[in-house]
């Protein structure tokens, strides 16, 4: 009815447009997607700012057209604007409009697993005992992925009390989904149904192709469970991978509830969903958001055309954190994604357990290898064992079939041996190796030094091992040296307490941020290499070791993994600290956050003896030290609209973001953004001097005095002024200066520290500069 009336009074409307209709019916252009983002919404009533998106749009698009006036989705909670299909030209004349913030095409964001979609193996949890008191909490984690298996024993309700009477979200029922599937655990689901439409990028949108038959809060692409139950599964006893990696398994924060977002699907997702995912959670009430999923690293755009930045500003203006991955394009500098200030951004990094699966050679040596394989091969009996490019097809160069390239081996030369391959082209993944050499009917294979060595590969029932350069090297002299070379592949065992632990993973974004370095970006690394939380239950043949029913825990790797171990522990934080705002949680996070591993040293990464601030942020998380860390850095909403007003938005455009008549400060520029009160520093070019201030806000004891130390790289003098902040009752707040000054630096970063102690708590805030 109010769709007939709509479409009525956008007819006169129309009418009075008749030249514009002229000048886009001639515009020949095929419609895409586009998100329209218009500011703070200041009615909560979301009908009628649909209406008013559809008269807006009823400006722009011709009228015998007017089947397009529809709008993918239209956001009016948090913030306001929509989604829509659109010629370039209609675009570019709504752009001009002054209700519009920004416009841009709607991008497609990943999944952020590894590369190559590996399942893989280790234990959830960062060895700490934070999550010990197994109370009910209120604290609500919203987690917008692919959905969610609701059956799995990681979202029992069984110890959780009822669910917290502010809560205002759904349970949609949709394939295979019922209302019964959420429970005091899984208080809320939602579905998008738009991607199948978007995914196609149909020219004109169908509208009687509502939701397909697959519309449905439940997860057929695993991702969503595996993120869910790492953030918050209520804890499960004997939780393994087919025996491997046993233990309980738990979330960061397993007393707290979950909403689920269902925005994805396996190929990945639309940021105008994203959005329209983030706009239904603040408005149902979540506390926290946790989105493992990001833009690429090499098509990054600004703040204002980046759905998850524009979502999470919002968020955050309403108290609700927003924890993302910062991607998995690693170890290349600058691949980091998800780098507004209001964001928090994770890396990933190892735990201490390992998968192996060992080479024995046929002269009896053995060779150790990393890998997740089921096979049934025993020491006894060893197989001929050749080089890929020793079995290659006919005129296939020995280089590609050393590499395994899809269609270079021999069927009749491979069948029955194992081939050991080599890896120095990181375009053709493992999995399409293992691929090659199964299809080509070898009994196993063996990789040598894999560019994804980092995380062990899970080949199923098919034996498979990566190997080190060096002990590759020895395996293929052995082969050379011999007639009748022969090898076999051990079954994978899991190795406990390997040292040194954590590493910042290969696969794991690095900054500097890529859209501005005056923000030290990422901010903390948890765990993500081979992390056990609940799986869908997978049927694909050659996975399950035979005789095994599918798992219901499953091992995965990406900076996905190690984002809702952030959640998780934030939602932690804010149960025991609920008056905390979510820049007090990141800060505590922050500046507790561990630097050295289980051997005492500086935590490494997978290219450099020590992670730099660049690869790890302030450190790995450690949440109990994080709920008494002292001293707080509270990032204000307007550090975060001066952040915008220094990096050159204009005034009026923050005023709409605001819904205000915010100012900005005279003299904006971006090297001024170094001095809002961020938890860490960053100077994005140091060419002389330069100081920057922090406000810190005692959450410790009333009465306390802090002494700083100042860790300087070589070449950069650091003073902090004062060097002692004495807090007293009724004065929890206290300002400092930090001064770098070039005495004798060579060009490039300098990492360093601020360290304030009142000998219990150790508050410190690291800080990178790159000299010019
Ligand atoms: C819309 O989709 C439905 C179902 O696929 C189809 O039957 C119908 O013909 C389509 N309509 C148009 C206008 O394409
Ligand atoms: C876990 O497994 C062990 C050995 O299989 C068994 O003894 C124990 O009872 C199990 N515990 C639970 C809680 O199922
Ligand atoms: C191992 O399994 C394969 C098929 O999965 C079977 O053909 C083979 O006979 C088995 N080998 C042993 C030693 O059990
Ligand atoms: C093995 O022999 C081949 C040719 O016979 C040679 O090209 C290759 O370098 C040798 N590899 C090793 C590791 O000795
Ligand atoms: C797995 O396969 C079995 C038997 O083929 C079937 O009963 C079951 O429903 C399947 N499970 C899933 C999750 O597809
Ligand atoms: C800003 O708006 C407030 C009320 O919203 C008003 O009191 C104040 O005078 C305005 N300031 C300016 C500079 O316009
Ligand atoms: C804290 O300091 C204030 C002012 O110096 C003093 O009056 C008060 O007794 C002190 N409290 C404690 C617990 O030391
Ligand atoms: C830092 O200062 C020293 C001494 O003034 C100078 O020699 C050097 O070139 C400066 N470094 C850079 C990168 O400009
Ligand atoms: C982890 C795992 O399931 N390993 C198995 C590999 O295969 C051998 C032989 O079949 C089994 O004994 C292991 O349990």
């Amino acid at each position: 009815m109010v769709m007939g009336s709509l479409l009525q009074h956008l007819f006169i409307t129309l009418s009075c447009l008749l030249l514009l209709q002229t000048l886009e019916t001639s515009a020949n252009q095929t419609p895409k997607s586009y998100v329209v983002y218009m500011g703070s919404s200041i009615s909560s009533i979301g009908e009628f700012a649909e209406l008013d998106h559809l008269r807006l749009l009823s400006t722009i698009i011709p009228s015998d057209e007017s089947e397009r006036l529809s709008l993918t989705h239209s956001y009016s909670h948090a913030f306001k604007g929509f989604t829509v299909m659109l010629t370039e030209k209609e675009a570019s004349v709504l752009s001009a409009h002054n209700d519009v913030i920004s416009i841009f095409p709607d991008p497609i964001l990943q999944l952020h697993t590894t590369r190559s979609w590996d399942f893989l193996a280790s234990e959830s949890g960062t060895g700490s005992d934070h999550r010990s008191p197994p109370v009910s909490s209120d604290i609500i984690i919203g987690i917008i992925d692919t959905g969610i298996w609701p059956e799995l024993p990681s979202f029992d309700d069984t110890s959780i009390g009822k669910i917290p009477s502010r809560w205002r979200g759904v349970c949609m029922e949709g394939f295979d989904f019922k209302k019964s599937n959420c429970n005091r655990k899984l208080i809320g689901a939602r579905y998008y149904d738009i991607q199948d439409d978007w995914m196609e990028s149909k020219s004109v949108r169908n509208n009687t192709h509502r939701p397909g038959p697959k519309g449905s809060p439940r997860d057929t692409v695993g991702h969503g469970t595996h993120t869910a139950s790492t953030a918050a599964g209520t804890a499960v006893a004997n939780a393994s991978y087919f025996g491997l990696a046993t233990g309980t398994a738990r979330g960061g924060s397993p007393s707290s509830r979950l909403a689920i977002y269902n925005a994805c699907t396996l190929s990945g997702c639309s940021g105008g969903t994203i959005l329209k995912a983030m706009d239904d959670a603040i408005r149902d009430g979540v506390d926290i958001i946790s989105i493992s999923i990001g833009m690429s690293s090499i098509f990054q755009s600004d703040f204002l055309s980046d759905p998850i930045a524009i979502g999470a500003l919002h968020a955050d203006k309403m108290g609700v954190m927003v924890v993302c991955s910062g991607g998995n394009d690693g170890p290349d500098p600058a691949t980091v994604v998800n780098t507004a200030p209001w964001i928090f951004t994770v890396a990933a990094s190892s735990i201490d357990r390992a998968f192996v699966s060992n080479v024995v050679l046929g002269d009896g040596r053995v060779f150790k290898g990393s890998a997740i394989n089921f096979s049934n091969f025993t020491r006894l009996k060893t197989y001929p064992i050749a080089i890929g490019g020793q079995v290659a097809a006919p005129s296939t160069p020995f280089s590609e079939a050393s590499n395994c390239y899809p269609g270079s081996l021999d069927v009749k030369k491979v069948a029955g041996k194992i081939i050991v391959c080599t890896d120095t082209d990181p375009m053709v993944s493992r999995r399409r190796k293992k691929l090659v050499a199964e299809f080509a009917r070898a009994k196993g294979m063996i990789l040598i030094d894999g560019f994804e060595k980092d995380s062990p590969f899970d080949s199923g029932t098919f034996p498979f091992t990566d190997v080190r350069d060096n002990d590759g090297a020895q395996i293929l002299k052995y082969i050379n040296s011999t007639k009748n070379p022969t090898a076999t592949i051990l079954p994978t065992v899991d190795v406990k307490g390997i040292r040194p632990a954590p590493v910042v993973a290969f696969f794991s974004f690095r900054g500097p941020g890529g859209i501005t370095e005056t923000i030290l970006k990422p901010d903390i690394t948890a765990p993500g290499v081979s992390i056990l939380a609940a799986i869908m239950p997978e049927n694909e043949t050659g996975t399950i070791p035979p005789g095994n029913k599918p798992s219901k825990f499953g091992l995965r790797t990406g900076t996905s993994m190690a984002c809702p171990h952030v959640s998780g522990a934030a939602a932690f934080l804010k149960s025991l600290h609920p008056g905390w705002t979510p820049s007090m949680i990141k800060s505590a996070l922050m500046t507790t956050a561990t630097i050295s591993n289980n051997v005492g040293m500086p935590i490494p990464s997978s290219s450099n003896a020590f992670a730099s601030p660049h690869e790890m942020g302030a450190g790995e998380i450690n949440p109990s030290r994080a709920l008494h860390p002292g001293l707080v850095y509270e990032t204000t909403k307007t550090d975060y609209l001066y952040f915008l007003c220094f990096y050159g938005y204009k005034e009026k455009i923050i005023q709409a973001i605001t819904s205000t008549n915010f100012s900005c400060p005279s003299g904006s520029s971006e090297d001024l953004i170094s001095g809002l009160n961020y938890p860490s520093i960053s100077i994005a070019s140091l060419n002389g001097h330069q100081t920057v201030t922090r406000t810190v806000t005692n959450v410790g004891p009333k009465n306390s005095t802090y002494i700083a130390k100042i860790a300087s790289p070589i070449g950069l003098v650091v003073t902090v002024l004062p060097e002692k902040l004495v807090f007293v009752k009724g004065y929890p707040r206290a300002s400092f200066s930090v001064t770098f000054l070039n005495k004798s630096a060579t060009k490039g970063y300098k990492f360093g520290s601020v360290l304030w102690s009142d000998g219990l708590h150790f508050v410190r805030t690291v800080f990178a500069v790159n000299v010019v």
